[in-house]
C-alpha cells in the first residue's frame, strides 16, 4: 500500500523516482534525442487499419501532461468513421481552398513553399484515425454554470506534444494539421460549447515511399543560451 502523508489537509505520496548513474543519464538523453529526431510530419498516409487500443494508448499517454491546477482541460476526439471522415475532408477543404487562394498574404504562401503543400487535403480520408484535440476554455458543471481553467493553450500544447512523441514511439506517423477556420469540427463532432477546436491530427502508417521535405533543424546555439 502506498504511504499517504497528510500536508495542509491533502494527501501527498512518494515521488516514485528512476535512479540511474550520471552515464546513464546522459546516455538516455543522447539516445532520446537521436530517436526523437527522427520524428517528421507526414502527409502520405497508407489506409491499414490501427487498432483501437492503439489510439486508446496514445490519448492516455498524451493526457499525462501536466496542466494549469491539474485541470486537464482537453478533450481528444477520436475518429475513425469513414462518413464523418469524409464530412471533415470537405469542409476542410472548403477553408483551405478559400485560405490559399485568397486568405494567406504572398509571404506566408512564400513560407510554405518547401513543404509543398496545397488545399487538397486526402490524408483525412485514408489516414485511419483523425483526433481532433479540443481545448476546454472553462469548466461546464451539470448546473450549467461555469468555473476557470488555465495556462489552457500551455496546458493542450504540452499534451499534444506527448500525443506526438507516443505517436512516433508506436511506429506510427502524424501531421499537425490547421485547417482555418475550424468551426466546422466543433459542429461536426457535435462538441459542447465549452470546447475549442486545437489541431485536427490525423494518425496511421505511413504510404510506402513517403517522401518528406529536406529540411533541417536549427543548431542547439540558435535555440539555446545557457547562463553559467
Ligand atoms: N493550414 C494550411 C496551411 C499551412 C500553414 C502552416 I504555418 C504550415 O506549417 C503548413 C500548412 C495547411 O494545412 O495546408
Amino acid at each position: 500500500m502506498t504511504k499517504k502523508t497528510i500536508i495542509g489537509g491533502y494527501p501527498f505520496i512518494p515521488y516514485q523516482k528512476e535512479t540511474y548513474s550520471e552515464a546513464e543519464v546522459i546516455k538516455r538523453s543522447q539516445e532520446f534525442h537521436s530517436w526523437l529526431d527522427l520524428r517528421r510530419s507526414v502527409r502520405e498516409f497508407s489506409d491499414k487499419p490501427i487498432p483501437k487500443t492503439v489510439i486508446e494508448n496514445l490519448i492516455l499517454s498524451a493526457s499525462t501532461a501536466p496542466s494549469g491546477a491539474h485541470k486537464q482541460p482537453w478533450t481528444f476526439c477520436a475518429v475513425s468513421n469513414k462518413d464523418l471522415k469524409q464530412q471533415i475532408r470537405i469542409a476542410a477543404e472548403k477553408e483551405e481552398k478559400e485560405s490559399y487562394e485568397s486568405r494567406m498574404s504572398k509571404e506566408w504562401l512564400n513560407d510554405l513553399k518547401p513543404l509543398q503543400t496545397d488545399w487538397q487535403k486526402a490524408f483525412l480520408e485514408i489516414a485511419p484515425y483523425l483526433i481532433v484535440v479540443f481545448k476546454k476554455a472553462f469548466e461546464l458543471q451539470p448546473d450549467g454554470s461555469k468555473k476557470n481553467y488555465y495556462y489552457v493553450n500551455e496546458s493542450v500544447g504540452l499534451a499534444t506534444g506527448l500525443l506526438l512523441a507516443a505517436i512516433h514511439n508506436a511506429g506510427l506517423v502524424a501531421l499537425t494539421h490547421t485547417p482555418s477556420p475550424m468551426n466546422f469540427l466543433t459542429d461536426l463532432l457535435k462538441r459542447p460549447t465549452n470546447e475549442r477546436p486545437f489541431l485536427l491530427i490525423p494518425v496511421g502508417y505511413p504510404k510506402e515511399e513517403t517522401l518528406v521535405p529536406d529540411i533541417k533543424r536549427k543548431k542547439l546555439e540558435e535555440v539555446s543560451v545557457f547562463y553559467e
